[in-house]
């Protein structure tokens, strides 16, 4: 969608946009955009101290009106934590028949993370979201989202939409992936606001969905009720698996909209988050080129 600065948060970010139909990275800082030299994977590869010199070197100022906004990610992988708020542990728990792995996961020292996105896939502020036709339970998951760097230092924020089937989830705990991860499931924007510039671990977070018009749905949170510290969840993240561009980290939603809803074609969901701007997203059904879901062991007959 076209840029327009009232999409763009206060604080300084990077912002990924196409201008005369080239990607192009640039900062937001001072009401000014300006086109970066350098692209998100390379100044990922660079710790925090060596990419705050790096963006010391723009290259010229870019017009806000005639860029569309991007997701801001490169070739990044997108992970998820979950269970790190109490509401959603309860709201698990509720829906699952396997009540148990989801308690004991929100104790446990170790994090449960989850592979959501690849980069390019990921949908940014003002692209449509996905509900799968195989799902009869789908809902938004508003998050707070962390980029790391290659050395596993935050680097910046945004808010995250974790787009999710509780009815594919709720029917068995090993079918995550697929209520997890599937076309236009995730959601991340508007811009990449820069770690040095805030502090969202005690932002509010809210998310309104609207049906025709009429608000269905409206929440807020805090991100201070996690009971874990996105740092430590990053460095879970890094601790076994090299990520050479940085990653992306959706880390837990603490608002789940109750039953009856369910997310369907046309809603409008948008997400904000204190300090690190509103992410907002029409729904459309994903095709769905497979069977209906109704996995069935084959059987030898003899
Ligand atoms: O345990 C399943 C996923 C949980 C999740 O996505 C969340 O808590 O946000
Ligand atoms: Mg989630």
């Amino acid at each position: 969608m076209p840029v327009s600065a009232g999409d763009l948060p206060a604080k300084s970010c990077l912002v990924r946009v196409t201008h005369t139909g080239r990607d192009q990275m640039a900062l937001w800082s001072g009401g000014r955009l300006t086109k970066l030299g350098a692209g998100l994977d390379d100044l990922l590869r660079l710790t925090v101290a060596d990419m705050r010199v790096a963006l010391e070197e723009t290259a010229g100022s870019l017009d806000v009106n005639a860029c569309e906004l991007l997701a801001p990610v490169e070739s990044q992988e997108v992970w998820a934590a979950g269970v790190t708020y109490s509401r959603s542990r309860e709201a698990r728990m509720e829906e699952s028949s396997s009540q148990d792995v989801y308690a004991r996961v929100y104790e446990a020292e170790r994090p449960e993370l989850f592979f959501k996105s690849a980069g390019w896939r990921v949908v940014g502020h003002g692209g449509e979201v996905g509900v799968r036709p195989d799902s009869t339970w789908s809902v938004p998951e508003p998050e707070l989202a962390v980029l790391s760097n290659s050395h596993g230092e935050v680097v910046a924020y945004a808010c995250g939409n974790d787009m999710s089937s509780r009815s594919i989830e709720g029917d068995n705990p090993l079918y995550l992936p697929q209520a997890k991860v599937y076309d236009r499931s995730c959601s991340i924007g508007p811009a990449a606001v820069l770690a040095w510039e805030a502090e969202p671990s005690h932002a509010r977070i809210s998310m309104r969905i609207s049906r025709g018009g009429r608000a269905v749905f409206d929440g807020s949170g805090n991100i201070s009720d996690m009971v874990r510290e996105p740092a430590e969840l990053i460095s879970v993240l890094h601790a076994a698996y090299p990520l050479p561009v940085g990653a992306w980290l959706l880390t837990g939603t603490s608002l789940v909209p109750p039953p009856p809803y369910t997310a369907e074609a046309q809603d409008m969901i948008s997400i904000e988050i204190e300090g690190v701007g509103r992410l907002a997203n029409r729904v459309v059904t994903v095709p769905h080129s497979g069977a209906r879901a109704q996995p069935r062991l084959k059987r030898d007959s003899t």
